[in-house]
Formats: C-alpha cells, structure tokens, sequence
C-alpha cells in the first residue's frame, strides 16, 4: 500500500490550527499537527509546497526512513517551521499505521507503563485574591499540581495573567491576540516588563499560596525566558523555601550554558524547551544533567518519532518528561503527546489547557480528563479525528503572540 493524499489544512475553529491529512491507497486517514503559533501560514507552505508531493507514493509503513528523507534530504535542518512539518507527517504515518493494526498508538510505543497521567493547570491572577480564587477553582475539580502566574505591581499586562478568567471557566489562558475588532491582526500587540519588580514580588505569592494550599500541592512557575542567567539564579533561590516542581524556561532558551549558572545556586527543579525544536537544542542541558524537565510538544521537535528518542535520551541522566500542551498545539499535536506519556519510563507530568468547546467540536478527541488526571483512551490510532466541513467554516485569521518590552521601551525576551 502507499500514500495516496497529503492535504493540508488550515482553518481556526477558536484559534488558528494547521493540520495535515494523509490518506493511503486503501482509505486509512491519518492526521498531523503542524500548528506554528503565529506563524502558521509558514508551516502550511513547507508541508504543502515542498513536502506534499514527495509523499505520494510513498509507502506509508516506512516511519522511520519518512523521518530521516524528511529531516537529512533537506539538506537544511531544524528550525521550527521545518520540525512542525516533519511532526505532521510523522504523527499522521503513526496514526495510520495503529488504525490499520486496530489498537492505540501507546501500545506500538511499548505499551502502558502507567494507568494515567498527572496534568498540571494554569492559575493565574493580577493579584492574589484572583489567583486564590483561580487555584480553589482547580484544587476543587481534582487537581494536584497547578502552575501560578501573578500580575506584577507597576506592570499593566503580564503575559499568562488572565484578567478575565473565571477558575474552571474553558477560556485560552494566553490567546494569541487578533486586531480589536476580531479581525486579522497585522502585528502583535505590545506589553510591558520589569524584572526588578518581578523578582521582588514572585517570592511573596508563592508564600502566600503555600500558606492558603498546604505543603501537597504540586506548584510550578512558568519565567517564560525574561531573566537573565544570575537573574534566574536569583529567583531560583528564592523560591527554594516553596518546593516548586518546577522553574520553567527562568532564561532565553538558546543559551544552553546559562543553565550552568542557575544550577550552581539553587536546587529548584529547572524545566525547559518549549521552544527547541530538536534533540541537538537540549544536547548540554540533558548531559550536564542542568535541566530536571523535557518541555518540548511532539508537534515542534517532529513528532512522535523525534520526541521518543528525545525523552530515552534524557532516562539516561535521569530527566523526566513535562511536554507542552498549550491551547495553541492542535487535539492532535495533544493526543501524540499522551500516547507518549503513557508509554514512556520516565514520565514526570503534563501539561493541560482543555481546548475550546468550538475546538473540541471541530476535533473529536478520545483522550479524557478526570479529577486531575488525562487518559489518551483506547480507539486506534491517536483518537482524534478533524470534522472537514466545520473546519472549512472556520478560516484563519491572522493572530500573534505579543512582544514584550522594558518600561523604556527595549524590547526583551519573553
Ligand atoms: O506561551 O504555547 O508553558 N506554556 C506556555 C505557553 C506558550 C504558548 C506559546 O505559543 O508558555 O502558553
Ligand atoms: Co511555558
């Protein structure tokens, strides 16, 4: 048998997604994720203008060698619009290839190595009343680890701070942003940052969250790459008292060796990679052993196949698992990443923002969520399937993330 089809669409049932549809000769369909938050319509392209074609004919077994044509017969190599395109085609050849044997893709990855799989939520809030009131919200609903964002004193908008959301309310935490009036934007937004500040009121939340919540609750805290490496080292620090599960993405993500500095001073577990879209990216963090968390989505390092290697490389060094899975990584890009969770050693915990109803209409997913637990289900294959028509009805509009910038108007990582 062999490849017949490869489609792609792009549509944005609640917010912009690029899928991929492969279908063989004898009608097994299977889907792919490339969704590039604001730089959605790149990925598209790759896949479309210069995978597309190479695919057809292909047979559709041949995981591993797909992969290997993909990635070495660019000759250009990694990148994030290169590796989202790859993981399309990598998730969509799984997918196939477990629907024609009829089980759930955990099973060709080894099997179960768990019965669930622990899920931390996004708590945020401009102060600590709201944030209070967010954590109650999912400490109520089952939940056992929560990330805390916090509004900054001085700072109008944080990036991860909902102004608006109530606790349990299905709402995008961190949207990326359309023109006012709902139509394309043409640039991003704009928001401000100040370190000094940040650094000086972090430590009093997570104070007062482990004062109101307890010692069991699992927290963590998203730094989202603002500080600099003696910066993070400092908030690190500071935090020791709080056992966080995790400081996540505390400096900017290509610097591998700032992470040298943070781990000489603080024993605060260290998460990252949310924006590395190759093994290559954690090379030093993983055998230095200066990262605790593997942060990458299967649909930004390519796919399943990539992804598996990746976290068997970190089992090594003994670093666990705690992939991404933001709203803006499509059901599908979600499912790949629970069939990987359940079936891996060393999963540590997984990132949940449930979707959108609109989202979750559009993609019909077979994963569940329960008193703070997912369960990727049994169906073959990775148990999404995309609703064609009411994804037509739902065409993209363009949308950014923000970009950040210091009170004297310095633009700054984020
Ligand atoms: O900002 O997915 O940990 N999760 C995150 C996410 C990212 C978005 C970027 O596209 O930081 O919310
Ligand atoms: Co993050």
């Amino acid at each position: 048998m062999s490849i017949s089809t490869a489609d792609v669409i792009i549509a944005s049932p609640g917010r912009n997604f690029v899928t991929l549809k492969i279908v063989t000769s004898d009608g097994v369909v299977g889907w792919g994720d490339a969704t590039l938050n604001g730089r959605e319509l790149a990925a598209a392209s790759y896949l479309r203008d210069h995978v597309a074609s190479t695919l057809i004919g292909r047979d559709e077994d041949r995981i591993e060698d797909t992969w290997q044509y993909l990635y070495r017969g660019a000759y250009w190599r990694r990148g994030p619009v290169t590796m989202a395109a790859i993981a399309a085609v990598d998730m969509a050849l799984w997918d196939i290839k477990a629907k024609k044997l009829g089980i759930p893709l955990y099973q060709l990855l080894g099997g179960a190595s768990r019965d669930k799989l622990r899920v931390y939520a996004h708590a945020s809030g401009n102060d600590y009343a709201a944030l209070s009131q967010a954590i109650r919200g999912y400490v109520d609903e089952g939940y056992t680890a929560v990330r805390i964002q916090t509004g900054v004193p001085g700072l109008d908008s944080v990036y991860g701070v909902s102004a608006t959301a109530k606790p349990g309310e299905k709402y995008d935490y961190e949207p990326a942003h359309r023109a006012a009036d709902g139509s394309a934007a043409t640039r991003p937004v704009e928001e401000d940052w100040d370190t000094p500040a940040y650094l000086r009121h972090v430590p009093s939340i997570f104070e007062k969250v482990r004062e109101e919540f307890g010692p069991e609750l699992r927290l963590l805290h998203d730094g989202h790459h603002r500080m600099s490496p003696i910066e993070a080292a400092r908030l690190a620090k500071s935090l020791e008292p709080y056992d966080l599960l995790w400081l996540e993405d505390a400096t900017p993500g290509e610097d591998q060796e700032a992470f040298r500095l943070i781990r000489q001073h603080s024993t605060t577990p260290l998460a990252t990679g949310e924006v590395f879209n190759s093994v290559y990216d954690y090379q030093t963090l993983i055998t230095e052993r200066l990262i605790d968390y593997v942060r990458s989505a299967p649909t930004h390092t390519g796919g399943i196949t990539a992804m598996k290697k990746l976290l068997d490389f970190a089992d090594i060094y003994g670093i666990r698992s705690g992939l991404h899975g933001p709203t803006d990584v499509s059901p599908i890009g979600m499912a790949a990443a629970l069939h990987i969770d359940l079936a891996i050693h060393n999963f540590g915990i997984q990132e949940y923002m449930p979707h959108s109803d609109l989202t979750l209409e559009t993609f019909r997913t077979s994963y569940t969520f329960n008193r703070g637990f997912l369960y990727p289900g049994d169906n073959p294959g990775l148990g999404v399937e995309l609703d064609e028509e009411l994804a037509g009805r739902h065409p993209y509009t363009a949308a950014y993330l923000p970009v950040n910038r210091l009170l004297d108007g310095t633009v700054h990582d984020w």
